[in-house]
């Protein structure tokens, strides 16, 4: 039977691994995964796969949690109710230990594909398009699944180049002139460099298109291997490399960008990648386009009023330049430079902020100094305050990463002022 659309995406399903930690982000990660820590002034990070996956046209989605989903589970059912049941739309929440008895967690992220075998069976889809939920990027996933379709293969897997002294954190790849991968390696300790361009390596995404009827065949097999640690990249992509057909997909090919920007994708695994990407959203003209009508990044957005900039006395003016302030933020009497404000943030007088990403429901009392800073969710700072200027002093009570920036939670605070 005709298909109404030659498009692929309707055809295909996102599953959006969630699952993992994330622990390189320290205290941000205490009490939310990876996917649902803040970024950007009111995003959270998972919604950067799921806005790709809805804006690329895909209409059908699973979201797969395990560690400390609570929060994630919040945002995705306050704000991803764009889909339509009556168009068989939908995006499915799938909670490790929900299917089968005797196995509580997803053992790793194949397995978390595999024990939700018989839901996605019912969804009837012709491929499944699997995705990490905590990188920063902006693609067009039509394009990947397209090649995937022509090329015959058995998976075709996202890549990108990245310098070879950083690829010991990806699984590194070789391809031959057609970008067939010949070789797979997970996390290797001393990665190979591409020919010809030693310098650098081609590393996975992590981003994966399969034909549905293949990878189901191959998680069955996977499954009852007592061998396999059931994970993508350890497991059943080496195994794929080696026996079947697996392609490469350049990211140069699919990501959204204006055409003279350069390629952006961030991992934002550590504090200092974590602060540096938020902060570079404030330059002039930032990498990360968020304000590309054509691409949007959706959220679940808190109705606020707009931001407001306020003082009392003429010598104190509530200013803020090269900075993002989200809506219902005062700020009133404070300096602000380079600095991204999530709503709901107070800020008071005599008080100056420079780089600094304070996440929702801050509130910074008077006379503070914050300078390279990350404020968690709800953190009340106390008056007089001063972090940034001696890294001793705040090494003592606060997290210094090893980049020079400092997180604030409100526990440090806690334990800071209490003793
Ligand atoms: P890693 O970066 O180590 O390697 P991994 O820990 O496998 O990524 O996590 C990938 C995604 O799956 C994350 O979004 C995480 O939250 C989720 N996840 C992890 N364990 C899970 C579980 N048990 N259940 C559900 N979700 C889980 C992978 C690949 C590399 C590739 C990098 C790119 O293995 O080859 O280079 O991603 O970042
Ligand atoms: P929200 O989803 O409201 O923005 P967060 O992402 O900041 O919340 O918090 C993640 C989860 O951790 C939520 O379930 C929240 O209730 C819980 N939480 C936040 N702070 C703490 C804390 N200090 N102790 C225990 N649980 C917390």
């Amino acid at each position: 039977m005709a298909r109404p659309t030659n498009r692929l995406a309707p055809r295909t399903m996102a599953f959006v691994l969630a699952g993992g930690r994330g622990s390189r982000l320290r205290e941000l990660t205490h009490n939310r995964v990876k996917p649902s820590v803040y970024f950007g002034g009111k995003n959270r990070i998972v919604d950067f796969a799921l806005s790709n996956a809805l804006n690329s046209g895909i209409r059908k989605m699973a979201v797969a949690t395990q560690y400390k989903a609570h929060s994630l589970i919040r945002h995705i059912q306050r704000g991803w109710t764009f889909f339509r049941a009556e168009r068989n739309e939908f995006l499915d929440i799938l909670p490790a230990s929900q299917r089968y008895e005797e196995s509580t967690w997803y053992r790793g992220t194949a397995d978390a594909v595999a024990q939700n075998i018989d839901i996605i069976d019912s969804y009837n889809v012709d491929y499944i398009l699997i995705l990490a939920g905590d990188h920063i990027y902006k693609m067009d996933y039509e394009v990947m699944i397209r090649q995937h379709v022509e090329s015959g293969a058995d998976v075709t897997i996202g890549c990108l180049t990245v310098p070879r002294r950083e690829a010991t954190a990806f699984g590194v790849m070789g391809v031959d002139e057609t970008d067939r991968i010949t070789t797979f390696l997970e996390k290797p300790a001393n990665p190979p460099g591409i020919p010809g361009d030693e310098d650098h390596a081609l590393a996975s995404m992590g981003i994966y298109v399969f034909d549905w009827t293949c990878l189901r065949e191959r998680l069955l097999a996977d499954m009852a291997d007592p061998h396999s640690s059931h994970d993508f990249g350890n497991d059943l992509i080496p195994e794929i490399v080696a026996r079947g057909k697996a392609q490469a997909h350049r990211f140069t090919d699919s990501c959204v960008r204006h055409p003279e920007a350069e390629p952006y994708w961030r991992d934002v695994g550590t504090l200092d990648a974590y602060w540096r990407a938020n902060i570079d959203l404030t330059d002039f003209t930032p990498e990360l386009d968020l304000w590309d009508r054509d691409w949007p990044i959706w959220t679940y957005s808190e109705n606020t009023p707009p931001a407001k900039f306020i003082h009392d006395r003429p010598d104190r003016r509530g200013s803020a330049v090269s900075s993002m302030i989200a809506g219902g933020c005062i700020i009133s009497g404070t300096e602000i430079r380079e600095s991204l404000l999530f709503t709901h943030v107070r800020t008071n007088s005599y008080s100056s902020l420079e780089r600094v990403v304070c996440l929702p429901h801050v509130n910074i009392a008077r006379h503070c100094r914050l300078k390279n800073v990350v404020i968690d969710r709800g953190v009340q700072i106390p008056a007089g305050l001063v972090v940034g200027e001696d890294p001793e002093v705040d090494a003592k009570w606060f997290r210094v990463s090893e980049g020079g920036v400092t997180l604030i939670t409100q526990d440090m605070i806690d334990r800071r002022d209490g003793g």
